[in-house]
């Protein structure tokens, strides 16, 4: 697959779930933004969060940390049960909305050691996006080499794909505009930031996550965001929340968002 015309989406796993409540999906949150990336006429890949159908569980049965003990088995069985019922909701909102999609889970395409990837084979991707179709991956339990199994989130495989398919948009969809100058959800007089580079990420604050999140939140969304924007040629984070940011952002219209710079 070419590069330049394909976009590739991330739908947080904040803005289609309550994260707060286990296996909550936010139905028309999702459906939305459906319809809202359809606008896009050349290829499309899309990545989801796994939110309250993947952290709770996770973070209760430490599945972050690999094997500890037998009771961790169910918990993964439960675990890839549930982000699969969430990636068949996400498939359905995107058929509905005209997006021929159809789910590539990441140890389909990929092998894993130690959390991370070890070998990235695009066959299935490529095949998938040949076609015409669009393939939609999902933050997962995975077998790994050195832990028997890990967790793999939606924004490793959206660097995985970022690198592979070079697409010409990159656009994580969260819960917020983008990334402030402090936290706006805790009434902190903060400003949007437009633009961050390295060396602005690397200077920023570092505050604990504020819902079960076993896989790094705000800050490792960040790091990796700013691996991909060496692949594209643009990426951002907007507020998937606010109707009609993801449409305009895949029109190529200015918006309220940050831009993750490459270097
Ligand atoms: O929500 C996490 O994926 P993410 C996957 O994209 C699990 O970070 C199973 C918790």
């Amino acid at each position: 697959m070419s590069g330049r015309d394909v976009a590739l989406i991330k739908l947080g796993g904040s803005v289609i779930t309550d994260k707060a409540t286990l296996r909550v999906f936010r139905k028309d949150a999702c459906r939305r933004l459906a319809h809202e990336l359809s606008v896009w006429r050349g290829p499309l890949a899309i990545a989801h969060g796994a939110g309250s159908f993947g952290h709770i569980l996770a973070k209760e049965h430490r599945l972050h940390e690999g094997f500890k003990e037998e009771t961790q088995l169910k918990q993964i069985a439960l675990v890839q049960r549930d982000v699969r019922e969430l990636n068949v909701r996400v498939l359905e909102a995107l058929i509905d909305s005209g997006v021929s999609a159809v789910s590539v889970p990441p140890a389909a395409a990929a092998s894993f050691d130690r959390g991370k990837v070890v070998d990235f084979d695009p066959t299935l991707i490529d095949k998938t996006m040949a076609l015409g179709l669009a393939p939609v991956t999902f933050g997962d339990v995975v077998p790994d080499v050195s832990m028997r199994f890990s967790i793999c989130s939606g924004d490793l495989m959206m660097y995985e794909l970022a690198r592979h398919l070079k697409p010409r948009k990159v656009i994580f969809c969260a819960d917020v505009d983008g990334v402030f100058t402090g936290d706006p959800k805790k009434g902190d007089d903060a400003s949007l930031i437009p633009a961050l580079d390295r060396e602005a990420i690397a200077g920023m604050k570092r505050d604990a996550p504020v819902s079960a999140d076993v896989t790094g939140s705000i800050h490792g969304k960040l790091e990796m965001m700013l691996a991909i924007a060496g692949h594209c040629e643009k990426c951002i984070i907007l507020n998937g929340n606010v109707p009609g940011r993801l449409e305009s952002a895949m029109r190529g219209e200015d918006i309220p968002s940050t831009t993750v710079l490459p270097g």
